[in-house]
């Protein structure tokens, strides 16, 4: 990242804030303009995200639970005994509980960059399952990292609910694929939950929900940049837009400048046309075959699938 390790410098940020400016800057000096979807997530940010989980209109959340609970004994049945669960990224603890419940499992080791979330969610598991080993890694799971030594020796299934690898181009949802299957091992597995292609309009509305939740996750990006990055954003100056894109089998989320204006972040000027777009997400749709494809080019091979009756979102056991 270019203007990271200058920015740290000028402004004193700590390692986490310089990324992000320097992303933000970078970012936002291109056309089209983009941000990335792992900006989201500060509190406010995952409490709405929360809230999004739970609308009449967001399908992938409550499916996929529906699926861990339908086929929790199957997913127990290839889980060997004693074995470590490696979650990347940790959010609610609501689905990582449903395997914890069922399966046999030694050590619980959940990674998220965020390390205050971290050891709460720790705390709570440790409480709940006083036999398991919890060993929460303060990472970049899209980054390389080394597992806790506690886990040596023990048999590896990496955990990838929510279908967070639709937030990835499909380069880089290879790339990651190929980075879990390192680090996790010869012979791991991985339960990794992937949402499906369907009606357009279902998926139409999961991005544009009545309440307007989604809406407010998405500029909340833009208070994020105020408040850490010094920004001045008209945040009502700019509104939601979430279309399917069908060519590439994907929602995207745009925020779009209302006006003709100009922002300033860290002592540069960025000025939007108006009806200019700033990218913010992209969620990738996939068809069984295409993510079976997919991981068969990243080094695993899918061992079992699970869907809902109506074929909205899917549960896959891969295999290293
Ligand atoms: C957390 C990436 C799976 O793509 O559905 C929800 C994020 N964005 N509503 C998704 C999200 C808008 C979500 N993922």
């Amino acid at each position: 990242n270019v203007h990271a390790a200058a920015l740290a410098q000028t402004y004193q940020f700590d390692e986490q804030t310089s990324a992000f400016a320097g992303d933000v800057i970078g970012n936002l000096s291109q056309f089209p303009k983009r941000l990335s979807p792992k900006y989201f997530y500060d509190a406010a940010g995952s409490e709405l995200f929360e809230q999004i989980t739970v609308l009449p209109e967001y399908y992938p959340t409550r499916t996929e639970l529906g699926i861990l609970r339908g086929h929790g004994d199957e997913i127990a049945a290839i889980i060997p005994k004693g074995a470590a669960l490696v979650e990347f990224g940790a959010g609610a603890t609501t689905k990582v509980r449903l395997l914890l419940e069922r399966c046999d499992f030694s050590a619980y080791v959940p990674v998220d960059i965020s390390g205050d979330f971290l050891s709460a969610q720790a705390g709570a598991l440790r409480k709940d399952f006083p036999d398991l080993g919890v060993y929460p890694v303060a990472a970049d799971f899209t980054a390389p990292f080394a597992l806790p030594a506690e886990i040596e020796g023990m048999p590896t299934v990496g955990f990838f609910p929510g279908s967070t690898l639709g937030n990835f181009e499909p380069d880089e949802a290879r790339a990651f694929l190929r980075s879990a299957r390192d680090i996790l091992g010869n012979g791991a597995q991985m339960i990794i939950g992937v949402d499906l292609e369907k009606n357009e309009r279902v998926l139409y509305d999961a991005y544009n929900d009545a309440a307007g939740v989604t809406a407010k996750f998405n500029l909340n990006v833009l208070v994020r940049i105020n408040r850490e990055l010094g920004g001045n954003f008209d945040v009502s100056a700019f509104m939601h837009r979430s279309v399917y894109n069908r060519e590439r089998h994907r929602i995207e989320m745009h925020l779009i400048s209302k006006k003709a204006q100009s922002v300033r972040i860290l002592g540069r000027n960025f000025s939007f046309r108006p009806g200019e777009s700033i990218h913010t997400e992209s969620s990738y749709k996939y068809s069984l075959d295409r993510f079976t494809a997919l991981a068969g080019e990243s080094g695993w091979s899918v061992r079992e699938s699970w869907t809902d009756r109506d074929r909205m979102f899917s549960v896959h056991a891969l295999v290293a």
